[in-house]
C-alpha cells in the first residue's frame, strides 16, 4: 500500500507526486534510501545512473549531486544529497512508520550504529576509493575486506553491548525495522560480494535475517531494481 499523495506534503506540494532518486542497481548507499522510501510508503520516480559506466562523473549528473555519488534525492526542485540526511529528512516528512526510536538514548544509540557503516565503513570500500587504493583486483579485496571486518566487529560489538542492556531484536536496535538496519543490510550485501566469512558476527546475521523479510527490504534488493544486471 502506497500512502495517498494528499496525505504528506513537501513544501506545499503532495510529496509522493514529487520524488526522484537517482539510484544504482548495486549501490549499497541508494539501497539505504530505497529501503527508507518503502518502509514509509513513499513511491518515487527512479533515475538509474550507471556507476560502471561512470554515469556519477557526467556534468550532467554532477549538477545534481557535485560529488559524484549516488543517492540524490529531489523532492520537487530541491535536489538533496547524502543518505544520512536523507533518511533524517524522510523521517521528519514521514514520522510514521518510524525509523528512529524516541528515546534520546536509544536515538544516539541508532544515530552511532548509523554512522559505524555511514563514516566508518562504507567510505573505505567506495569505488572511487578502491581505484585509487589498488589497480590490482587482489589488492582491492585485501583493502575492502580489512575495513569491512572492523567495521562489522564494531556493530556487531554495539549490538552485544545494547543486548546486555535489555535491547530486543530481532532488528539492529529492537522490534521493527529501523535506520540502523537502513545500513547495516547494504553493508552486509557488500561484505558477502567480497565474501566475507560472516560467522564472527552472529546478531549481525540474525538482524539481516529480520529485515530481508520485511516488504520493504525486499522492495529496495539490489536484484529488484529495475536496472538490476544478471
Ligand atoms: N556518503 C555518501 C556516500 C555515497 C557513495 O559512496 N555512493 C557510492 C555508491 S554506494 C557511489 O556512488 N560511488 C561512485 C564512485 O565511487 O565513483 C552517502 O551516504 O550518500
Amino acid at each position: 500500500m502506497r500512502a495517498s499523495p494528499e496525505e504528506y506534503y513537501f513544501l506545499g506540494m503532495p510529496l509522493t507526486d514529487k520524488v526522484v532518486l537517482y539510484t544504482y542497481w548495486r549501490s549499497s548507499s541508494a539501497f539505504r534510501v530505497r529501503i527508507a522510501l518503502a518502509h514509509k510508503k513513499v513511491d518515487y520516480q527512479p533515475v538509474f545512473v550507471n556507476l560502471l559506466e561512470g554515469a556519477q562523473q557526467a556534468p550532467e549528473y554532477k549538477a545534481h549531486n557535485p560529488a559524484g555519488w549516488v543517492p540524490t534525492l529531489a523532492l520537487g526542485d530541491k535536489e538533496l544529497t547524502e543518505s544520512v540526511a536523507l533518511i533524517e529528512l524522510l523521517e521528519e516528512l514521514v514520522p510514521e512508520p518510524a525509523l528512529f526510536p524516541k528515546d534520546p538514548i536509544a536515538r544516539a544509540r541508532v544515530r552511532g550504529l548509523v554512522e559505524t557503516i555511514n563514516a566508518g565503513t562504507q567510505p573505505f570500500q567506495n569505488l572511487a576509493v578502491l581505484k585509487k587504493v589498488s589497480a590490482d583486483p587482489e589488492g582491492r579485496t585485501a583493502w575492502a575486506t580489512h575495513f569491512i571486518t572492523r567495521g562489522l566487529a564494531a556493530f556487531e560489538a554495539l549490538l552485544a553491548r545494547y543486548a546486555a542492556d535489555g535491547v530486543s531484536g530481532p532488528f539492529a536496535y529492537g522490534t521493527s525495522l529501523g535506520a540502523a538496519d537502513c545500513f547495516l543490510v547494504p553493508q552486509v550485501y557488500n561484505a558477502r560480494r567480497f565474501n566475507l566469512d560472516l560467522a564472527p558476527y552472529p546478531r549481525i546475521v540474525a538482524a539481516e535475517r529480520a529485515a530481508l523479510a520485511t516488504a520493504a527490504v525486499q522492495a529496495a534488493l539490489p536484484e529488484n531494481q529495475p536496472d538490476a544486471k544478471p
